[in-house]
Parts: C-alpha cells; sequence; structure tokens
C-alpha cells in the first residue's frame, strides 16, 4: 500500500488533487506512529497498562509500550509505537504559505532607502515573564542565526532589542520614542498559554494607546504558536519556528512598503 494516494480532481474542475498520506514506520503506508508522554503515576504494571490505554483511546491499535522510565517521585514517562488508521488529505491541509517575494538584505537595503526614503525602525522585546531572548536575538541581532545576519546588519533598518521580561506598558512607550514601523514580540513560554494572553494584551495595548493608522505593525514569533492566529489575537504576522531574518525584513519591506494596505486597524 503506497504512503500517498492522489485522487480524482475536486469536484467542479477545482485545481485541488485529493493527496492522501499515512504514517510511515517500518514499511510505506503500514501507519506506524510513536508518540511520548508522562502520566502522573510511580512506574509499575498498572501504570504501564494505564499508558497503553491512552495510547488507544488516541487512536492507536495495536499499542506497544516501548519504553518506560520513571521521571523522580510519581511520575513515569512512555513511548508507545504502534498503528493508527488516520489519514491526512494534503489538498485539505491549511497554512499560512510565504505570500512574499524572498529579498536578498541589499534588496531590502535598495527598496527602503528608494521608497521610504528613512530608516525603517524596528522594535522588539519579549514581553511579559519570558526570559527566552535566544529567539529574537536570532532575529534582531546581527550575529542572525545558521550563517544569515540578523536585522542589525541591514543598513536601512533601525533595530531597538528592548531583551527580556519588557512589560507591555514598556514597550508602548519604547515604540512610541523609536516612532516605530513595527513591534516584534517574542514569546517562547506557552504554559497556561501565556503567549496567547500577552499577545492579546499587546496588541489591545497598541490599539489603546495609538490612532488607527498610526500603529506599528505587529509581529509575533515564538515556536509554538499557531501561524493562522492573527486575527483572534490582533496581530499582523505570525511567525513560527525555523524562522529567518531574511524572512522577517523581506515581510517587513512587503508589509509596509511594497504592498502597503490602507491604514491599520
Ligand atoms: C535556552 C532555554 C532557556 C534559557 C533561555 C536563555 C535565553 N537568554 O534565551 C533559560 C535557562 C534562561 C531558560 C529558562 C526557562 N525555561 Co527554557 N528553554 C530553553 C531551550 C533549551 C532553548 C530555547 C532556544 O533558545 N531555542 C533556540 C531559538 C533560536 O529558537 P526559538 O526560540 O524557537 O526562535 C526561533 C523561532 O521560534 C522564531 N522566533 C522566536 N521568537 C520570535 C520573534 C519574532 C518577532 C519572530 C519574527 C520570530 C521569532 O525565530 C527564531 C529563529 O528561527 C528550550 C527547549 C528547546 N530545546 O527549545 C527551553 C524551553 C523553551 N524552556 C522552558 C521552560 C519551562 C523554562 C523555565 C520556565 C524553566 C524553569 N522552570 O525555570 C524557565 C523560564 C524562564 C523565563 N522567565 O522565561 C520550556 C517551555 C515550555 C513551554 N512551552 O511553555 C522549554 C520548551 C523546555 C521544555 N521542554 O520544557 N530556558
Amino acid at each position: 500500500m503506497s504512503g500517498v494516494e492522489v485522487g480524482a480532481a475536486a469536484p467542479g474542475g477545482g485545481a485541488a488533487e485529493k493527496k492522501i498520506v499515512r504514517p510511515y514506520g517500518d514499511t510505506t503506508g503500514d501507519g506506524m506512529v510513536q508518540v511520548s508522554f508522562t502520566l502522573p503515576v510511580p512506574h509499575d504494571k498498572r501504570a504501564e497498562g494505564a499508558a497503553v490505554q491512552l495510547a488507544n483511546k488516541m487512536g492507536i491499535d495495536p499499542a506497544m509500550l516501548v519504553h518506560a522510565k520513571q521521571m523522580g517521585d510519581g511520575f513515569t514517562f512512555f513511548v508507545v509505537y504502534g498503528r493508527v488508521n488516520h489519514l491526512v488529505d494534503l489538498a485539505a491541509v491549511q497554512v499560512v504559505e510565504r505570500d512574499f517575494p524572498l529579498l536578498s538584505a541589499k534588496e531590502v537595503n535598495a527598496v527602503v532607502k528608494q521608497r521610504l526614503r528613512r530608516k525603517l525602525s524596528v522594535v522588539g522585546a519579549c514581553i511579559g515573564t519570558d526570559a527566552h531572548t535566544v529567539g529574537i536575538d536570532a532575529i534582531l541581532n546581527v550575529k542572525g542565526i545558521a550563517g544569515e545576519k540578523g536585522l542589525e546588519y541591514y543598513r536601512e533598518l533601525k533595530v531597538t532589542n528592548l531583551g527580556a521580561q519588557v512589560s507591555v506598558p514598556e514597550l508602548v512607550e519604547a515604540a512610541r520614542v523609536e516612532k516605530a514601523d513595527a513591534v516584534l514580540v517574542s514569546q517562547v513560554v506557552t504554559q497556561r498559554d501565556a503567549h496567547l494572553h500577552n499577545t492579546r494584551e499587546m496588541s489591545a495595548a497598541f490599539r489603546e494607546a495609538m490612532p488607527a493608522g498610526k500603529r506599528p505593525l505587529l509581529i509575533v514569533g515564538g515556536p509554538r504558536f499557531d501561524e493562522t492566529m492573527t486575527e483572534e489575537l490582533g496581530v499582523d504576522r505570525i511567525f513560527g519556528r525555523g524562522t529567518t531574518p531574511g524572512e522577517v525584513a523581506s515581510y517587513l519591506v512587503h508589509a509596509l512598503i511594497t504592498n502597503r494596505k490602507a491604514a491599520r486597524a
């Protein structure tokens, strides 16, 4: 059985072709997956049975317990391997695709210089109690990430990196002082949905502090954001895992200059 099945074109002659995929474990299309989780119980036979039962309830059947290890007092970590019968239609998967051209640093600088005729001001921070600055530093600082330099390297961008644990009022004030064209916020900690609460608080504060059309472009990023949630969170763009500075710089040029829409609400 194939791991990918190509079906008929969508009714009405639509372009979306049905492409069904199922997991690959030992042989193509066998549906085998591996999951790991922790249960709040000491490691014994009953705990192992509970892990298998949970896996069955998740649709993994048969489920094989391949690893179990007690993690401190009263917790056990499990790895379960088994078969699922679920299929995924690739044509029905919804993701945010890059809808702007990827520019080089030279091209970004040239567009900003010629069209904006001043430096484009960017203010960045980790807000709330979040102290995970590595992600925002990778985007903003000249050292960048994976051999690609960060936004500080771009001659026509003025970058103000406020660092960790910045409060929303501090961020709004800094954006005002720096006449920010864009505000870049990083949120890595997601416990109790802190990244969502903090982002909503931030976007509401900018809307309250600045009249429509005057607020900066609001961008958030972090490894566990759902990139489709822009509207819900009141931001203009969300960037996830593996983002590069070049993508962010290209988006800034697209959203603020080459594809600038009417006043932002
Ligand atoms: C390094 C690290 C730390 C360091 C942070 C040092 C620093 N200056 O940043 C220290 C030791 C301080 C730390 C502390 C804690 N940490 Co910590 N930490 C990590 C670790 C190991 C790596 C994170 C990292 O640097 N990734 C590398 C960067 C480059 O990746 P990134 O953040 O995803 O960024 C990329 C994209 O997401 C995106 N991006 C990110 N931000 C932005 C912003 C914008 C605007 C844009 C466009 C893009 C963008 O672009 C970046 C480049 O591609 C992770 C585990 C892991 N392996 O991921 C845990 C992890 C993030 N930490 C975790 C936790 C729980 C904590 C603590 C609460 C632990 C504790 N009990 O004290 C504290 C919290 C401290 C605090 N107040 O925030 C959890 C978070 C769980 C969750 N989802 O909520 C993780 C996932 C570990 C785990 N599995 O439990 N941590």
